[in-house]
């Protein structure tokens, strides 16, 4: 037995996304999403969002499952065409309202904190159509309206809101922002930045009303947290590391916490030759809408060399090589397993934002998985949770402020590259690509694990 005991009120949670789960996905009104249509040409060799795991009819046993779980928080996203179908509606659809409150009553109920994404990769459809989506300024307003909409329906329920999952995540992979993949390169970067600096006021402009109306909650951006490691102790490999990170993640969380665009950002968007279209009074907007708290999606770390023939101002993506580390082990698609970097990377976060509040909003081990006599045994998932937690937990004892935990993901779901053959859940979805079974769920092994880590709130052995 160890003795890693976690803070009393310490939020043991598990994580989903609304279009990775959910299905349902033209129905009770709602309109069709960017992450809808993106799903639809790969629809040859993965499951699409029509159905996904159809927890849009499955809710009720799915809390039944994180009650048993004893999970005591969910993160989970509200899948905004479903509150604005087309998204530049004045009022919300209220059948999509009604099936996000009772899923949150069924939650409350079951004493389980729900914590919200506002916009998980879901931007509707109908603003692309209309006016280029987040690429154009309009879009700021679409948000800003639906986030009042989302506080002033589900705050005296919901007091942990996240705004955008994963931000740097979308403006790289340009068509998840619906830009057109015809397009050459420099202009979807051009676009995509352009998206980026607009999504920055978006939020800014939810933080700052969510404090001034609903001073209860707390509000920040999940972002994608890549520790990066440079593959050797040459100061410039150690540089390329630095500023890959600053660049990709550091700038989301500058911005959300200290409310001014970091002079380093603005360099790389110089390498680009990308020009951002500003209007005055936006650097007062994002000085006066800060996050209050950190929600940080962390899988594994990324380790990098320079590359020392590359133009040194050229893009940062294009002065670097990805390493890979042969101690380490790997999933199939990539992504290794080095816990240490979990306590590494919170470390870095307490130091450059001392004492903010973390919840770890994603952590999460993928596998090829099938049901055997209606098991799943997940070993290498259980040893990813118990050594995570361990490093987290040491994390704590340094005197990083994590307050939650929730592993990706909660059930298995559609995998946002790779469909159902990537699974990640606790729990095991009886469906394949092709093949929607009958959607029963299983407990995998790991989520008797995980169940008991949450009964004694301490570390359990593997
Ligand atoms: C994060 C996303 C999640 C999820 C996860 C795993 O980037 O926030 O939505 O998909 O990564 O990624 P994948 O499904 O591609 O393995």
């Amino acid at each position: 037995m160890t003795n890693e005991q976690f803070p009393d009120n310490f939020l043991w949670g598990a994580a989903t996304s609304a279009f990775q789960v959910e299905g349902g996905n033209q129905e009770d009104g709602k309109g069709l999403s960017v992450a809808d249509i993106r799903s639809y040409p790969k629809r040859h060799q993965q499951l699409d969002t029509t159905v996904s795991v159809d927890h849009y009819h499955h809710w009720r046993e799915d809390v039944q499952l994180m009650k048993e779980l004893g999970l005591k928080s969910y993160r989970f996203s509200i899948n905004w065409s479903r509150i604005f179908p087309n998204g530049d509606e004045v009022e919300p659809n209220q059948a999509g309202l009604r099936f996000y409150h009772h899923l949150i009553d069924e939650l409350v109920a079951a004493n389980i904190e729900p914590m919200v994404t506002m916009t998980h990769f879901d931007q509707p459809y109908g603003l692309v159509k209309k006016y280029g989506g987040w690429v154009d300024r309009r879009s700021i307003a679409d948000f800003v309206k639906y986030a009042k909409w989302l506080l002033k329906e589900f705050s005296p329920q919901v007091r942990y809101w996240l705004t955008i999952n994963e931000q740097a995540v979308m403006v790289l992979a340009t068509d998840m922002l619906g830009i057109d993949d015809h397009l050459d390169e420099h202009t979807r970067y051009q676009m995509a930045y352009q998206a980026n600096y607009h999504m920055w006021l978006a939020q800014a402009e939810v933080y700052k009303l969510c404090h001034d109306e609903y001073p209860n909650c707390m509000i920040g951006p999940a972002v994608s947290y890549i520790t990066t490691l440079p593959a050797s102790r040459k100061s410039y490999d150690m540089l390329a590391a630095k500023e890959l990170e600053d660049f990709y993640s550091f700038a989301q969380m500058d911005v959300a916490i200290h409310g001014v665009i970091p002079k380093y950002f603005e360099n790389e968007l110089a390498n680009l030759n990308i020009e951002i279209s500003t209007q005055p009074g936006d650097e007062q907007v994002l000085q006066e809408g800060r996050a209050n708290y950190l929600g940080v999606n962390w899988y594994c770390t990324t380790i990098v060399e320079a590359r020392r023939d590359a133009d040194p101002n050229g893009f940062i993506f294009r002065r670097i090589n990805r390493v890979i580390d042969p101690d380490l082990l790997y999933t199939e698609w990539g992504w290794n397993f080095d816990p240490v970097g979990l306590r590494y990377g919170l470390r870095q976060l307490n130091d450059r934002y001392p004492n903010i509040p973390i919840a770890i909003t994603e952590c999460g081990w993928s596998e090829r998985e099938e049901l055997i006599e209606g098991k799943v045994h997940d070993p290498q998932r259980i040893s990813y949770l118990h050594d995570h937690i361990h490093q987290m937990w040491l994390a704590i004892q340094d005197g990083v402020n994590v307050f939650s935990f929730n592993p990706w993901s909660f059930i298995d779901l559609l995998s946002n590259g790779d469909g159902m053959e990537k699974r990640y859940g606790l729990v095991f979805v009886d469906r394949t690509n092709f093949d929607e079974k009958n959607q029963k769920r299983y407990k995998k092994d790991s989520f008797y694990y995980y169940q008991k880590v949450l009964q004694t709130n301490s570390l359990q052995p593997n």
